[in-house]
């Protein structure tokens, strides 16, 4: 890794949640893939990761204490960016959660373009901008993270700050007819062309995003395309933006020793003891629309339907992890997975074989580790994913790599576990239908060839392996020496080329 500076991390929560409890804080450690990966640059080079800590309350001496408690325990320093109810209201649920997450997953009917969430989301990524500005030192590298912060850049460059900024988007990016119904789309494009690089999960959205600037900025920027990157050039100041492709891992490693420890197999021997002679076809989802949880199981329904000798053999353990239920399309979602969940147990079920086991909470890491390691099928099928870790985590933990991978073509982990996986269209019921049929009646030595193939490509581009690509062309390349020569040729043909 080059640059000698620290890492300055910004997202919109810190990697911890604070928590009170009769009148004192405690901080909760943050466990995900993210943290496991950068904690370790973090240390090493030192560096300080900015965020929101969770709560609404005001700052107290008590809250903050505690918060200078936790960074004795994480070994880099976390600076708190404090919001207030109605902030976190028109920031966060609005702005984030019910007009870009539904705009960027393609799902415009469910957008509420509120003119007051844009202001206040404004205001919110000035003080998360203040923030890295007060903490920025002369060499340090900043990375931001994700759609609640896309005006961070900006905020800093009219603060006259020229220290090197990133920033990487973990849900997909919309096509251009659908990016325009956004009220607020050419600021939006202009703030993002305020990074010096900017990083997405796959090529479609690279793509769709160089095409948008393209079309919707052409008296700002131009825009080129070459060996996979975009490169933006501002028309006043020539200065350049880099625009790459990298897909998140995980922490591949960590979950397959998991998988293989004592209590996590013991567990999962004694779940599949619940399943005698029976394949379990096993979803993970977080509550969300855009996961396309009712389709799967009306898939399901379709299989038992069209070919009965399934029935009593096959068991589709469905997880949905409860989020965002403050917003009516997540309760409303909610209401329409038990009702199936229902129709399919009232229908099929026999004494002693229930078709679909339903769980709506969220598993304890040993639990979850279990399931994957003991389904035969894991089913992640939405409508549209940034990357969708879930499906990498499965192949991960199948530690006796006899498991099959039913992937929609629509998760950007598509791009990288299409050849190994089999990949299906989440709305083609029948279709769907077909590939949970065609992986039930594998064999064994498929499915075998086929988990390897997955198992190398989890490993090999792991967590790891994404920070330090990110890390190496966002601090190593010149950006203003970065060749051109092609000139940008918007969209491709095939759906391979596509992600
Ligand atoms: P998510 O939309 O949250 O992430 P995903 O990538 O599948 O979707 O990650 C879900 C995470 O939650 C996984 O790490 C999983 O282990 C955890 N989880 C799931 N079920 C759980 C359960 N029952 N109990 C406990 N933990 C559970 C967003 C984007 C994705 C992108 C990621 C990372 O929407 O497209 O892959 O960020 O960039």
């Amino acid at each position: 890794m080059t640059g000698k500076g620290r890492l300055l991390i910004v997202s919109n929560r810190l990697p911890l949640m604070m928590e009170e409890r009769e009148g004192n804080w405690f901080a909760k450690p943050g466990a995900g893939g993210l943290v496991t990966a950068l904690a370790p640059v973090l240390r090493d080079r030192g560096g300080v990761w900015i965020g929101w800590p969770g709560t609404t309350e005001a700052p107290s001496v008590q809250l903050r204490q505690a918060i200078g408690r936790a960074v004795a325990d994480t070994g880099y320093d976390l600076v708190p960016v404090f919001l207030d109810a109605t902030e976190k209201h028109f920031y966060y649920r609005v702005f984030a959660n019910e007009v870009i997450w539904p705009l960027f997953h393609d799902m415009t009917s469910r957008c509420r373009f509120r003119p007051e969430a844009w202001d206040i989301y404004g205001r919110v990524n000035a003080r998360f901008a203040g923030a890295v500005g007060e903490h920025l030192q002369t060499d340090d590298f900043v990375w931001i993270h994700d759609y609640h912060l896309m005006q961070v850049a900006r905020h800093l460059r009219e603060a006259k700050v020229e220290q090197r900024l990133a920033f990487f988007l973990h849900i997909p990016f919309p096509p251009l007819d659908i990016f325009t119904k956004l009220p607020w789309r050419r600021q939006l494009l202009a703030d993002l062309l305020a990074f010096d690089l900017v990083g997405f999960q796959t090529q479609r959205d690279r793509r769709n995003f160089a095409r948008c600037v393209s079309v919707l900025l052409p008296d700002v920027a131009s825009v080129r395309t070459r060996g996979g990157y975009s490169i933006i050039q501002h028309r006043q100041d020539k200065r350049r933006v880099l625009i790459g492709v990298f897909p998140i891992g995980i922490d591949q490693a960590g979950f397959a020793r998991d998988a293989a420890a004592p209590p996590v197999a013991e567990r999962a021997w004694y779940l599949h003891e619940n399943y005698p002679e029976r394949q379990i076809v096993l979803g993970v989802d977080r509550l969300d629309y855009t996961k396309g949880v009712p389709e799967k199981l009306e898939a399901f329904r379709y299989l038992l339907q069209r070919w009965p000798q399934h029935n009593e053999n096959v068991t589709l353990v469905q997880v949905v992890v409860p989020s965002r239920w403050e917003i009516p399309h997540y309760e409303q979602l909610k209401q329409e997975i038990e009702r199936l969940v229902g129709e399919i147990n009232g229908e099929f079920s026999r004494p002693g074989w229930v078709p679909v086991h339903y769980h709506y909470r969220a598993l304890a890491r040993d639990e979850l580790l279990a399931y994957y390691r003991t389904a035969e099928i894991l089913i992640a099928s939405p409508w549209k994913d940034g990357m969708n870790l879930v499906a990498k985590e499965y192949c991960a933990c199948d530690i006796e790599e006899r498991g099959v991978l039913l992937l929609s073509e629509f998760a950007g982990a598509a791009a990288q576990l299409h050849r190994y996986a089999i990949m299906f269209n989440p709305h083609d019921i029948t279709g769907m239908a077909e590939a949970i049929h065609q992986a039930l009646d594998m064999p064994e030595d498929e499915r075998r060839r086929r988990m390897r193939g997955l198992r190398r490509n989890v490993r090999a581009q792991d967590v790891f392996w994404w920070v330090d690509r990110f890390l190496q062309v966002a601090l190593q390349r010149r950006l203003q020496d970065f060749p051109v020569i092609d000139e940008f040729v918007p969209g491709g043909s095939s759906l391979a080329a596509e992600t």
